[in-house]
């Protein structure tokens, strides 16, 4: 056994054992598929040992940016994602992203740093618990203390997360256990390879697939509601031929968008709490209200999917198909077709063969035309601000010249408040499966440009566009530098309200007042862009933002295109629909 070893990346020597600790978890994750770990230098083994098997680093700036990072790269890449972080202060900060991966189902392994074994619960430098911190967001949390299991429990970690519902598992790794010296041949040696979404892939009880067969085509008004568990499963193919073949009309939850193309005939746009005015499925509504037999798909029902659970009708019956038997029946009591979404969409599509489709075949072109009424109504009420030249400028304006930019291949991201509604409701999916990637699990701020870096790690030859609110996009403005030195290229469009504006207009719906938190000082954003060493471009006109854009999308260099937006602009959140809250947009 050796004391030293080669470290490619430092082109120096170094003191760790080897084979030691680190080898032993660098070897399960390259079994289970990892190219790239995000991480702080920590743990310093493991970070020290990666590149002898062909992984790397992606150095993030703070560990609150990492764990957004790997989210954005978990869901752009159908891969378990791995962030690192030291123990202590540096475990906590990864908190809010496991969080967010945590309610959006999405698969990470956060491997964390511990005190060494034979300090525990000594107060040990950075000692915290950490059991108690990441048992709220993450589904498995577990400390590894033998070398022999180390594999073992790498394992455990992958299988978490990435079977049943995704989430985000923590492996726990003492720091003395990641330098100790290991035997280097194992009799034991793990060969599975785990790190691709869903692991394990089960269908529905086949009774209740032909029971909701029957129903669907029995219904007189039927209706598929796809969630974000559609993209997770990579069941929108078999969604798109349910559709189609059955003439169903489908419906996205926000994080449903693209589950199916929004340009097809019977697809209805994203529904729930922004049908207000200009919102793209405001007119949908009938169609809703009259549903008598509502298909949720891979949705997790919830508050803003529902606009608070009352966007469904209480007479309807329901049809739950979900990998997580807990999500099935939580608000609506339904058929209960636990399973994958895209074996228990093929199951149905199966079953769809079987049943008399002449009430829906008779059916569809009467909801076709709906549809096609409740688009066109969506078109030209919101018209005039999809082609605004008011200065300053209004984000429908915007969105609609990013539409025109972008092409099938772009990838949108975008951060929690305004700016995924502006993209939900203006920017459209053109075909089933294309994904906008937004941070809805829980709506933290701050979210979309790392996950924007990691999405683009995910898809380097895809252009990546992040669109954040400027309140947001100061939560990780440090991740810049991360960009320019790891070479990441993203479009990051800053729209700058100078205000909190969901919270400022919320509050003055909800209070008649709104605290002196919500206004900031001006901000050149494109000048923090150029600090850091990226391109910046500071847009006051409407007329201004295509070309920016465009450059931007060409560059090879991160540009940040700051954009001054009405602070009076607000999207079609019902919950604003006749509160008048500036006379002229009402
Ligand atoms: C981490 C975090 N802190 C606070 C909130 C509460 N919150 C929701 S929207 C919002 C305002 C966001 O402002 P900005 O990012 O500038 O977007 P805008 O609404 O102005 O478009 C706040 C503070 C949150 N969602 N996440
Ligand atoms: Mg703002």
């Amino acid at each position: 056994m050796n004391t030293v070893s080669d470290n490619p990346v430092l082109g120096v020597r170094h003191k760790l054992p080897n084979p030691c600790g680190a080898h032993l978890v660098a070897r399960a994750l390259k079994r289970h598929g990892v190219e790239v770990l995000f991480g702080q230098s920590l743990p310093s083994a493991l970070l020290l040992v990666i590149a002898e098997f062909g992984m790397r680093q992606i150095a993030y700036r703070t560990e609150n940016a990492g764990a957004a990072m790997a989210d954005g790269y978990a869901r752009a890449s159908q891969k378990v994602a791995v962030v690192t972080a030291q123990n202590g202060p540096a475990a906590a900060l990864l908190a809010p992203g496991l969080a967010e991966a945590l309610k959006a189902s999405v698969p990470i392994v956060a491997i964390v740093q511990d005190v060494k074994r034979t300090q525990t619960d000594k107060n040990a430098f950075q000692e915290l618990d950490h059991p108690d911190i990441f048992r709220g967001c993450a589904k498995w949390v577990r400390r590894v203390t033998e070398v022999s299991r180390i594999e073992d429990y790498v394992d455990m970690a992958f299988t978490a997360a990435a079977s049943g519902r995704p989430g985000p598992a923590v492996l726990l790794c003492p720091q003395d256990l990641l330098l100790e010296a290991v035997t280097p041949d194992s009799d034991g040696e793990r060969r599975a390879s785990l790190g691709t979404y869903p692991l394990d892939r089960c269908v529905a009880d086949p009774a209740r697939i032909n029971e909701a067969a029957q129903t669907l085509a029995q219904a007189k008004h039927p209706l598929i509601v796809a969630g974000g568990g559609v993209h997770l499963s990579a069941a929108h193919d078999a969604l798109a031929r349910l559709q189609e073949s059955a003439s169903l009309p489908v419906a996205t939850t926000s994080m449903g968008k693209g589950a199916v193309a929004e340009t097809h005939a019977l697809s209805m746009g994203v529904i729930g709490y922004f049908m207000g005015t200009r919102g793209m499925a405001r007119h949908m509504r009938a169609s809703i209200d009259r549903a008598d037999c509502v298909l949720f798909v891979g949705d997790r029902t919830n508050q803003n999917g529902t606009d608070s659970w009352t966007l469904f009708p209480q007479s309807a019956r329901y049809i739950h198909i979900d990998i997580d038997s807990q999500e099935v029946g939580r608000n609506y009591e339904a058929l209960r077709l636990v399973g994958d979404a895209k074996l228990t969409l093929a199951a149905l599509n199966e079953a769809m063969l079987r049943v008399d489709l002449s009430k829906r075949r008779a059916a569809r072109s009467e909801v076709e035309q709906k549809i096609a009424a409740g688009k066109k109504a969506f078109h030209d009420e919101a018209r005039g601000m999809l082609n605004s030249d008011a200065v300053p400028i209004r984000p429908e304006r915007l969105m609609n010249d990013l539409r025109g930019v972008m092409t099938p291949d772009t990838l949108i991201v975008t951060d929690a408040s305004y700016s995924s509604i502006w993209a939900m409701n203006y920017l459209t999916a053109g075909y089933a499966g294309q994904r906008f990637l937004t941070g809805r699990g829980l709506a933290g701020l701050g979210w979309g440009f790392p996950a924007a870096i990691g999405a683009k790690i995910a898809h380097p030859s895809r252009e990546v566009v992040c669109i954040a609110g400027d309140g947001a996009f100061a939560h990780m403005w440090s991740e810049l530098e991360t960009a320019v030195r790891m070479k990441i290229k993203t479009t990051i469009i800053v729209l700058n309200n100078q205000i909190l504006g969901y919270q400022w207009h919320a509050e003055d719906v909800m209070y008649g007042n709104h605290t002196d938190a919500c206004q900031f000082s001006p901000v050149d954003h494109a000048a923090i862009a150029r600090a850091c060493g990226c391109e910046g471009a500071r847009v006051e006109n409407p007329a201004e933002f295509k070309p920016a854009l465009e450059r931007a999308m060409r560059s090879s260099f991160t540009t940040v295109i700051d954009v001054v937006i009405d602070p009076k602009a607000y999207p079609p959140l019902t919950l604003y629909e006749g509160a008048r809250l500036f006379d002229r947009q009402t």
